[in-house]
């Protein structure tokens, strides 16, 4: 039925946690995944180290370059911006957006070095909503644990365990938590039975979340 697809449109459907909770290695498990049983799906990430903004959060990332807490905070929201209508645009088409980080990410780390979390959240108002968040939840201690961290500013235990404290407080009903300490397969599994489920919904009609 031609007049269905044309109106059907993708999911927009991201992965949240802490450093080292597999949500990457996932996220591609699912794409290929989704891919094979002829779903139009994009595997997307943020910060997108690709554009002008991505560059500047990439090197402060990787402390080569210093700047003021508020400063990245809304760098990170811009590059989220950058890529807003262009994801409007993936949806509409029909194309599923796996995202490996969102705004989640953007409120929990900059929470946790003390900003204000409603001024944190501010800058994002307006941005897509997801339709599904998965949340991976590792503990501080096993995420440090799991073949150490790449070395990258935010990548130290005591730092990760606020950042998981304001997690917490972000939960939504869009939510769904697995346990990162389960099998690879069997998070997999998971992940792609939620993913399938809300897929559906979009298609049936569900407006996209604004
Ligand atoms: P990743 O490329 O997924 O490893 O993310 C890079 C690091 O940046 C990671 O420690 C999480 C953090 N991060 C991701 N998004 C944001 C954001 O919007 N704001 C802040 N402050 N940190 C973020
Ligand atoms: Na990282
Ligand atoms: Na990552």
């Amino acid at each position: 039925d031609n007049t269905q697809n044309s109106e059907s449109r993708g999911a927009l459907i991201v992965l949240e946690g802490l450093d080292r909770c597999g949500k990457t290695s996932q996220s591609t498990r699912l794409v290929n995944y989704l891919n094979g049983i002829g779903h139009s799906v994009e595997s997307w990430r943020f910060p997108d180290r690709n554009t002008g903004v991505g560059q500047m959060i990439s090197s402060y990332l990787s402390n080569k370059s210093q700047l003021d807490d508020r400063a990245i905070h809304l760098l990170f929201s811009a590059n989220r911006w950058e890529k807003r209508s262009l994801m409007e645009d993936e949806l509409k088409r029909g194309t599923t957006l796996i995202v490996d980080r969102y705004s989640y990410s953007g409120v929990a780390f900059s929470s946790a070095k003390g900003l204000d979390i409603e001024w944190c959240k501010a800058p994002d108002i307006g941005l897509l909503a997801p339709d599904l968040v998965i949340y991976l939840d590792i503990s501080p201690e096993e995420a440090a644990k799991r073949g150490g961290y790449g070395g990258e500013r935010y990548e130290q235990r005591e730092f990760q365990k606020k950042v998981a404290l304001f997690y917490q407080k972000l939960q939504d009903p869009t939510w769904k938590i697995i346990d990162a300490k389960l099998e690879v397969e069997d998070v997999e599994k998971l992940i792609r039975d939620m993913v399938l489920d809300c897929i559906l919904t979009c298609k049936k009609g569900k407006p996209i979340l604004k």
